[in-house]
């Protein structure tokens, strides 16, 4: 459902006149809704005591990171070296939560713990947009899909009304999306269980509520138990057969067009498989089973569930990918996002903390250094930037 990296809508515009009136107008429409499904008016009142819409949100909702981005940054960034290290470290302070949710619900607990390492940071950055404000504003001030913000809205004072979590909580991303593993209130409502066993189903502050509730949403979403998620394939020079990730095939027929593990052992037997190749058949290409899209419907964007693939991966012990991406810039880890800050503030193109996440100030200092290389201006943070700015 994607925290920072949530599928986002475009199209989301002011009103022209009266803002201030509409939008109060339909935030008193939106708690008639609510109470109307059960939620108590003092709750209702608590909820959208909001005077106008936020405008962050509003932004942010017109920026689409999997789409944008080219798929070696979004990879660089979501399967970094810390994240399988706190990943790995997490597995085992939680393993025994992860046992029983795998053992309950068939879900590699690798691909659970991928899902959380991803979603929040391993429980760290659940996101601090007000759910019900980020909701409303995009209910109210939304050119698209108002009728799914509203609905998902009355679902989150829902949650709240049947006791699962009180209304602080319900903290997460600009979309609405919160807890540990960012689902959508609908999500919640359908897929949450309680886990702990202490009659709540609370995925903001309860790990074992939210890794299984993510192992159930993926079950739920068709996950086979026992079988594989992805094999990292090459295909021969020039490959021009199938691709797409519904396109399955048995293993032979793929073996027959001569595509190959990565890791150069035989492809071996299998259920049926669809190709991917994200970066054209010179980069790296992927066998992806029914599992694979059972991710995909956590989060419906391919680089997502290939993000969540390769990371349960890492987690299991298996290395970076074998065949590196076709590109002369390669993307930069968190940490190497972090470095090329500090030397962006050092040269003076940009003011602040180096935080490691490249935000329209970071972009704008990359395109300023950039122009003084004589470089095409792109605002985008790459190996090759680093590298000129003195970064190793
Ligand atoms: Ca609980």
């Amino acid at each position: 459902m994607g925290a920072a990296l949530l599928t986002a809508f475009a199209g989301v515009l002011w009103p022209t006149t009266g803002s201030a009136q509409n939008f109060a107008a339909c935030v008193a429409g939106l708690k008639q809704a609510a109470v109307r499904s059960g939620v108590s008016p003092a709750l209702a009142a608590r909820a959208l005591g909001i005077a106008a819409p936020d405008e962050k949100v509003l932004r942010l909702s017109s920026q689409q990171a999997e789409f944008t981005w080219a798929i070696w940054d979004y990879m660089a960034v979501l399967v970094d070296d810390e994240r399988v290290r706190d990943g790995r470290a997490m597995m085992q302070r939680h393993a025994s939560t992860l046992a029983a949710a795998e053992a309950r619900f068939g879900v590699d607990r690798h691909v659970i713990a991928a899902v959380w390492g991803i979603e929040s940071n391993y429980g760290r950055e659940q996101g601090d947009y007000f759910v019900p404000h980020a909701l409303a504003t995009l209910a109210c001030v939304g050119a698209s899909r108002t009728k799914y913000w509203r609905s998902e809205l009355i679902g989150a004072l829902g949650l709240v009304q049947r006791g699962d979590l009180s209304l602080e909580k319900l903290k997460g991303s600009w979309a609405g999306a919160f807890g540990q593993t960012q689902f959508m209130p609908s999500a919640y409502r359908r897929f949450a269980v309680d886990f702990d066993g202490d009659g709540r189903r609370d995925l903001v502050a309860s790990v074992p509520d939210a890794l299984a509730s993510t192992a159930n949403y993926l079950r739920r979403a068709g996950w086979r138990r026992g079988e594989p998620v992805m094999i990292e394939v090459k295909v021969p020079a020039g490959y021009a057969g199938p691709v797409g990730r519904r396109q399955r095939k048995p293993l032979g027929s793929w073996a027959g067009l001569g595509v190959v593990r990565a890791d150069g052992k035989p492809l071996g037997e299998g259920p049926p498989a669809g190709m991917l190749l994200p970066a054209g058949p010179a980069g790296p290409g992927f066998l992806v089973f029914r599992n694979f899209d059972a991710i995909y419907a956590y989060n419906t964007a391919e680089s997502y569930a290939l993000a969540i693939a390769h990371l349960a991966e890492r987690l299991a012990g298996l290395p970076p990918l074998r065949t590196a991406w076709p590109t002369d810039d390669p993307g930069l880890s968190r940490a190497g996002r972090a470095e090329l800050q500090k030397l962006l503030i050092a040269k003076g193109y940009l003011a602040g903390k180096a935080d490691g996440k490249i935000g329209p100030d970071s972009q704008a200092a990359i395109a300023a250094a950039e122009r003084k290389l004589g470089w095409p201006e792109t605002g985008r943070a790459g190996q090759k930037i680093y590298r000129a700015l003195g970064g190793r």
